[in-house]
């Protein structure tokens, strides 16, 4: 199965469900970030399950020792998110943590450029610790779907491959998709679009051509 994420970068909380209400049949999920949850307090999560029944990514980036992890995890698990995205370059312990309590997303690489300073190289490391703990999924560039396809070829086939960087990073839905992406990341190219649920069609359609 393939499908289209929505990254709900706002910080409104009507702005964001109105959104979140008008894409809602060509999403696989929305996915909330830190602009979302200063701008709209944590409980916009369960609000955007309640009006888009959508499965709800909380895209935290944790990267702290396990406790502090744990602590915010289980806050955000409570909501009702179901899926958290975790950093792993802070260790299996920290991970473990989040993954306890429910669905975990690891970071293996990233989608601006700055990833190939200190992330990229540790990428190896990263797809090694997640086979053994086999999360939910893990994030790969879809800036970059060389890395997308190198990515999926050394993960278990179980995992997911979620790709971030379509549309105002660069990156080509179709492009990702070919190279072994399950999921496709997107936010500026449909919530700041004139239109979005038009946009968030048009994806659709693409990740659906090439599925
Ligand atoms: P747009 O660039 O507006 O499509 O948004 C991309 C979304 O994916 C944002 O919410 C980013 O925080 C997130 N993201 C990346 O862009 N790159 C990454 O490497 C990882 C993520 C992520 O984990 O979702």
């Amino acid at each position: 199965m393939r499908g289209l994420i929505l990254a709900l970068d706002v910080y409104d909380r009507d702005r964001a469900l109105e959104i979140a209400e008008c894409t809602a049949d060509y999403l696989w999920a929305v996915k909330v970030n830190w602009p979302l949850i200063i701008g709209s307090g944590l409980k916009i999560i369960t609000e955007l399950k309640q009006v888009t029944g959508l499965p709800i990514i909380a895209d935290l980036k944790l990267a702290d020792i396990p406790n502090t992890n744990r602590l915010v995890a289980r806050r955000v698990f409570d909501a009702g998110a179901d899926y958290i995205i975790a950093h792993g370059f802070t260790g299996r312990d920290s991970v473990k943590a989040v993954m306890e309590l429910g669905e975990t997303i690891i970071v293996v690489e990233m989608s601006h450029p700055g990833a190939k300073e200190f992330i990229q190289p540790v990428t190896d490391g990263l797809i090694e610790m997640a086979n053994e703990l086999e999360p939910f999924g893990v994030i790969a560039p879809a800036t970059r779907p060389e890395r997308i396809r190198y990515i999926r070829s050394k993960l278990k086939d179980n995992i997911k491959v979620i790709t971030p960087g379509v549309g105002a990073q660069g990156g080509k839905a179709g492009d990702a998709i070919r190279a072994g992406a399950d999921y496709i990341i997107v936010g500026r190219a449909i919530y700041e679009s004139e239109n979005p649920r038009e946009s968030a069609r048009e994806i659709f359609e693409e990740v659906r051509a090439w599925s």
